[in-house]
């Protein structure tokens, strides 16, 4: 397997590209998937790292299997994250047993293709092996078993992964923390604990927290906004606050996303928009689209205004693959790229707010 190198990446559209940033033009959107000079267009990665960004898309095990899918997300993109193959039930199937075939397959094909990748996730409520679940466990063994599992995970992919979710929606919607297991058994200063693992198993890992309904001001938010400088203040590490962005149509736009990512950001972290989709209701319409294309533009100009916004990733880049509709029947339509991984409005929307010059 070719391992291809991010240099040749930057291509002479690139380049061109990057010219007509500096001098404040806007540069032509990307030619038709169908067209001859489709490889001469620079990607959204490639527009993203101009502004010291990057652009990704997650990607589930067996998409990759989809070879046009994943030959697309390898050359568009310059980020991934595993959508299921580094969660607790893939990695820790049973006690002290671990498992990193899924974690690991997309870790080599990132490699090969020249993506970076986040790991995701250390610790959620969801996706918990049975053995786990299904256990009583004293407080002391489960903050063994907690402390076995970050440990463990952070060392196989040092070096593989330049951030890690830690903890995953840890919050409630009215900001109180959710009582998952490991709150239930050994109260918040498990996410603490979490940290220190973590940065203990790798020094150099960014280290995130991660949750969804954040990307604006409100209840929720705040309660990060507090955690975060209270972990600050206490000298836990914390590099990072990731929001999901799952959006929907049918919800309104975050409030105050800007402001919500710059006041992170002034607490000393980074942040990343890690899990972007917007949905709506089914069937779409081409007001809808159109509504969608501005949400994603509105979405990349947000964090192209913060300084510390270090990157946005798709939760998967095309309608053909999509947690969406099994989860929400009757919604979807929430990405870029529709099911024939033909570019939607959406896709010039980022294209065009990745080129836009930002103050
Ligand atoms: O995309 C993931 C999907 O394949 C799984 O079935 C689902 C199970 O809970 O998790 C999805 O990913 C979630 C992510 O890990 C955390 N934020 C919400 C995502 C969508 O549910």
């Amino acid at each position: 397997m070719r391992t291809r190198t991010r240099s040749p990446r930057v291509t002479a559209a690139a380049l061109a590209a990057s010219a007509a940033l500096l001098l404040g033009l806007t540069v032509a959107p990307a030619a038709d998937a169908a067209s001859p000079h489709r490889d001469r267009a620079a990607t959204l990665d490639d527009l993203a790292r101009q502004h010291g960004r990057y652009f990704g898309s997650a990607v589930d095990n067996p998409e990759l299997a989809d070879t046009p899918y994943a030959d697309l997300l390898g050359t568009e993109f310059g980020q991934t994250t595993p959508g299921n193959g580094m969660k607790w039930d893939a990695t820790e199937p049973r006690r002290g047993v671990f498992d990193f075939t899924a974690g690991d397959e997309i870790v080599n094909y990132a490699k090969a293709k020249g993506l970076k990748v986040r790991g995701h996730t250390l610790l959620w409520h969801n996706q918990l092996p049975s053995w786990l679940t299904s256990g009583t466990w004293t407080a002391d063994e489960l903050r063994s078993i907690l402390k076995n599992h970050i440990t463990k995970v952070v060392k196989h992919y040092r070096g593989k992964v330049f951030a890690w979710d830690v903890a995953n929606e840890i919050m409630n919607e009215d900001g109180t923390y959710r009582e998952n297991i490991f709150y239930k058994t050994l109260g918040p200063g498990y996410i603490a604990d979490a940290l220190r693992w973590a940065r203990a198993a790798d020094p150099r890992v960014k280290l995130y927290l991660n949750d969804y309904n954040v990307e604006g001001t409100g209840a929720k938010s705040d309660a990060y906004y507090t955690l975060i400088k209270r972990l600050k203040a206490d000298r836990v590490p914390i590099d990072g606050f990731g929001m999901q962005a799952h959006l929907a149509l049918q919800y309104g736009f975050p409030y105050q996303m800007r402001q919500n990512i710059q006041r992170f950001a002034d607490l000393g972290v980074d942040v990343a928009i890690t899990e972007l989709d917007i949905r709506m209701i089914l069937p779409s319409d081409a007001t809808e689209l159109a509504q969608q294309a501005d949400w994603y533009g509105q979405v990349t100009s947000a964090c192209l205004a913060v300084r510390r916004c270090v990157g946005i990733t798709l939760w998967g880049y095309s309608d053909r693959h999509s947690w969406i509709p099994a989860t929400f029947p009757g919604e979807g339509a929430a990405l870029p790229w529709d099911e024939n991984l033909r570019h939607k409005p959406a896709y010039d929307a980022l294209r065009k707010a990745l080129t836009a010059t930002t103050s």
